[in-house]
């Protein structure tokens, strides 16, 4: 008897379903496989101390600081705890196994983004309400189990356009700290567009003295477009000066890096470039009012050596800036008929021999991937840079005007993220009605369509190595400058894209998705007073 009262108080028992349908039932995005590991679960109440090497020394401060807020005692970090955090070199490098028994719970990652992310399915784990910071039961048990997961695509991306409405640093902080939990690894900030330059350029203060502003008469308004709905007519009121400074892009990549989340700046030329011609001034920068999407048609001279001169000044600084390997050149809805006006590009065209608009961007984008190659980086553009001509070798495209540039691109051995609008792109409407307000030329993009993306979908087996991932966009032209507009649009339908981009096609169904939603991931959002969009049936 007495053997039996000492079992019954040690062993919290738990049996092989346990840990499969509790992990199941709201893991997101969703894992790779879950095993029993004995019969006897895990105390929380039992976390004494945490013991980690010093280059896990982020990730053990992060969960750390969580745990100790969660159960209300002083964790600490010490060898020989019962919750251990480690690095094995065997793992790829986003791996990760969380082992939990009787005795304790390990989480070895293949890199410490790896463990970062075990730490994630942990949490997940526990009530959804230690996400908020709230106290939760130390009598809480977990089910003794190992995970092992692993993502299916490298890149899960996410664009923010903080070019047309700026996101104050903190609120930016806070955006990773969310796309970190959904196991989103790239922050993707669109720095510079005709509404704004974002970036601190020490090199050229008149880029921000100028370009950070709007609302000077002959700026580009946001909301332009000339079937937009009177709720969302043109914005032109003052606004800015609004940038990063390079110190604070340093803090958000350090913030970042300990979230496995890795930030690729864009810088987006020859188009989109009112901002940038605020200060240059070129001759191709006639056009002072908005068309179409609330583009201003300018683009930058092609045939104005000072343009690859300053560019040159800017990437150097941006390379050294960011650690990430790649820096995008944007290359998207370039109005080539203005180059086709101007007498320096009409030179050009002679002396090279051009034929035409697509052979003068085809040039363009060569000198600026030119530019990033020298500076030790890898250029990546939007899919209309594949015109005109050959792509400079090692240059990667983001398919955003659909799925099929992706795929051609894949097919000729070029790497590709997908980030199709019509399952990626989070300003567009989630459904028709009344009081949604967003992009329309995309269509609808409900929560339901992100989920049915499969960037593999007509990838021939021997191009789908091409498919580096997948990433969601949030455009900023049609959203008011508050920030629970960008949790609207952004939530829930980036816990759609995050399981799109890490989980297997095996584990994918909505209707167990929309499960572990209510059960638990809408509390999760709530603890953090995350104001997300209630999903609602749309109007015919
Ligand atoms: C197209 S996606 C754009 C953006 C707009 C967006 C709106 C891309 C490379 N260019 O400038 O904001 O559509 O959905």
């Amino acid at each position: 008897i007495f053997c039996m009262v000492l079992f019954s108080a040690c062993c919290h028992k738990t049996s092989v379903q346990d840990a499969q349908s509790f992990v199941y039932s709201r893991v997101l995005p969703q894992v790779k496989s879950v095993k029993p590991n004995g019969e006897c679960g895990f105390k929380l109440g039992k976390i004494k101390s945490i013991s980690y090497s010093d280059s896990l020394r982020n990730q053990g401060e992060y969960l750390t600081e969580i745990l100790s807020l969660s159960l209300s005692s002083d964790i600490e970090s010490k060898k020989g705890g019962n919750f251990l955090l480690s690095i094995n070199k065997d793992l790829k490098p986003e791996q990760y196994q969380l082992a939990v028994d009787k005795k304790q719970i390990s989480v070895v990652g293949g890199s410490p983004a790896g463990v970062f992310y075990g730490i994630q399915t942990f949490l997940q784990l526990l009530p959804p309400s230690v996400f908020g910071g709230h106290k939760i039961s130390s009598d809480y048990i977990l089910p003794a189990m190992l995970v092992d997961d692993a993502p299916r695509f490298d890149y899960r991306g996410m664009l923010l356009d903080v070019s047309r409405h700026f996101i104050q640093f903190e609120d930016l902080l806070e955006y990773v700290d969310l796309l970190a939990q959904h196991k989103i690894n790239v922050l993707h900030l669109h720095l510079t567009d005709d509404q704004g330059w974002r970036l601190e350029i020490k090199s050229h203060p008149e880029l921000t003295q100028t370009g950070a502003v709007r609302g000077t008469g002959k700026d580009i308004p946001v909301f332009s477009h000339a079937s937009a709905p009177k709720s969302q007519a043109a914005d032109t009121d003052p606004y800015g000066p609004f940038f990063y400074s390079q110190e604070q892009i340093k803090k958000l990549i350090q913030y970042a890096s300990t979230r496995g989340v890795k930030v690729l700046p864009e810088i987006d030329v020859p188009g989109h470039s009112f901002a940038i011609n605020k200060s240059l001034n070129t001759s191709c920068n006639t056009k002072g009012s908005a068309d179409i999407n609330g583009i201003s048609g300018n683009v930058l001279c092609a045939g104005d050596e000072r343009v690859f001169k300053m560019l040159d000044d800017i990437i150097a600084e941006v390379a050294a800036l960011f650690p990430y390997d790649y820096i995008h050149l944007g290359g998207d809805e370039v109005n080539q008929n203005q180059w086709l006006s101007c007498s320096k590009c009409k030179k050009l065209m002679k002396t090279k021999d051009f034929k035409d608009g697509s052979h003068i961007q085809n040039y363009f984008v060569g000198r600026v991937s030119e530019i990033i190659t020298k500076y030790g980086k890898k250029p990546v553009g939007w899919n209309e840079i594949l015109h005109g001509g050959e792509l400079p070798s090692g240059t990667s495209i983001m398919s955003w005007t659909g799925p099929g540039p992706g795929i051609e691109a894949a097919k000729k051995g070029i790497d590709v993220i997908m980030a199709a609008g019509q399952y990626c792109y989070f300003d567009m409407k989630e459904a028709k009605h009344p009081q949604e307000q967003g992009h329309w030329w995309a269509g609808f993009v409900s929560m339901e369509k992100t989920y049915s993306y499969d960037p593999l979908e007509s990838i021939p087996q021997e191009s789908q190595a091409y498919i580096k991932g997948i990433s969601a966009a949030l455009w900023t032209e049609f959203l008011v400058p508050e920030q629970e507009q960008f949790y609207y649009k952004t939530f829930p339908r980036l816990c759609a894209i995050a399981e799109v981009g890490w989980s297997e096609p095996k584990h994918q169904d909505y209707e167990g998705f929309m499960k572990r939603m209510g059960a638990y991931h809408f509390k999760r959002l709530d603890s953090q007073n995350v104001k997300y969009r209630i999903p609602r049936a749309s109007v015919n």
